[in-house]
């Protein structure tokens, strides 16, 4: 597994900084966001350190989707979420701000509002 010193996300694998757990395997960890858009918004990090989605093995990153699928109906069940986003921001441009590729779960709730 590389992992990078100064990440953050590296940092929260490594357990140096916490974080809640959502779900946890030998190839990612899905934790809730620090700053959601909505109640239960959480994000899916490869334990190995890549900055860009470009970079990930292929079946690493259908692991993530896989993932993503499956925990997405967890969380809307317990959140009472009627739908979910995924998304993933990569490049600054794009609005990536933690330079370790990741994928978000974003539940949705009737009229919440939220604009991705
Ligand atoms: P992005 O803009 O796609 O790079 O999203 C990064 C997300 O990571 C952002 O929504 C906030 C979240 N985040 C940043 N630092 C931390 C942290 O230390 N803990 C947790 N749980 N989330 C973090």
């Amino acid at each position: 597994m590389s992992l990078v010193d100064d990440c953050v996300f590296c940092k929260i694998i490594k357990g140096e900084i916490p974080s809640a757990k959502v779900y946890e395997d030998d190839l990612v960890l899905v934790f809730l966001d620090i700053a959601p858009f909505n109640f239960g918004h959480s994000v899916v990090v490869p334990k190995d350190h890549h900055h860009s989605v470009t970079t990930l093995p292929a079946e690493y990153l259908a692991h993530m989707m896989s993932v993503a699928a499956r925990v997405a109906p967890a969380i809307m069940r317990a959140t009472g979420a009627e739908g979910f986003n995924l998304f993933l921001n990569n490049g600054a441009v794009a609005g990536q701000v933690v330079p370790h590729a990741h994928l978000h779960i974003l539940p949705r709730f009737v009229n919440d509002g939220v604009i991705i």
